[in-house]
């Protein structure tokens, strides 16, 4: 059985699946709808009772979520790819560390934005949140390409991925222009316009 990668077009699952297409191995993607039906016509919360993507079924048969354990894992799987350093060095660490603020710090901030009901109090105090996390990435990239140096890393696509959603919760990312030039390289990778393709996001 091959890798198999579940997503809900356009979320945070997005990164996994940019990350698989980097690492150049064999995945099958799966769509799932917010009835928790998958495109195989299955029930999702067979697959992971959290409900939520991604899940990357490995093949042994075990189920891997969470985007800063899931990010890693693709990540080691082709060391070649360059994804993440090997696993134990601080290298890999530093990816980690940028994958666990981009879950906790950009991503779960985000959450007022797209939840049904929000205020504008609430959806202000979200992107103040969120472009404040934004600026501290502003100031660590000095010259650097991607977060952590000339490489993309499995963090620089999680990043791509909650910057590709600030057009439609309206965060202007003016005040961040070595982010937005990051998000301007990322975009035009092989691997990001495959995936968006697959999602059936537009180019
Ligand atoms: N802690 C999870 C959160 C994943 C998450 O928030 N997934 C969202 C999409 S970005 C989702 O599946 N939302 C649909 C739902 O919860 O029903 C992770 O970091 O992977």
């Amino acid at each position: 059985m091959s890798l198999k990668l579940y997503y809900l077009p356009g979320a945070c699952s997005l990164a996994s699946h940019i990350s698989l297409i980097e690492a150049g191995v064999a995945f099958t993607p799966v769509a799932v709808d917010r009835q928790k039906r998958t495109s195989e016509g299955g029930d999702y919360l067979a697959i992971t009772a959290k409900g939520y993507v991604p899940a990357l079924v490995l093949e042994s048969g075990e189920v891997l979520t969470e985007s800063a354990a899931l990010l890693p894992y693709i990540g080691a799987l082709n060391p070649a790819a360059g994804l993440i350093p090997a696993a134990g060095t601080l290298g890999y660490f530093r990816v980690t560390e940028w994958c666990a603020y981009m879950c906790s710090e950009v991503h779960k901030n985000h959450t007022a934005l797209f939840k049904p009901g929000s205020t504008d109090e609430q959806k202000d105090a979200a992107r103040a949140a969120v472009l404040q996390r934004y600026a501290y990435i502003e100031s660590t990239l000095g010259d650097k390409p991607y977060l952590t140096g000339d490489a993309f890393t499995v963090a620089d696509a999680y990043l791509y991925v909650t910057l590709s959603w600030a057009g439609r919760v309206a965060i202007d990312l003016t005040s961040v222009p070595k982010v937005a030039a990051l998000f301007a390289r990322a975009k035009t990778r092989a691997s990001v316009i495959a995936a968006r393709q697959a999602e059936g996001l537009p180019a």
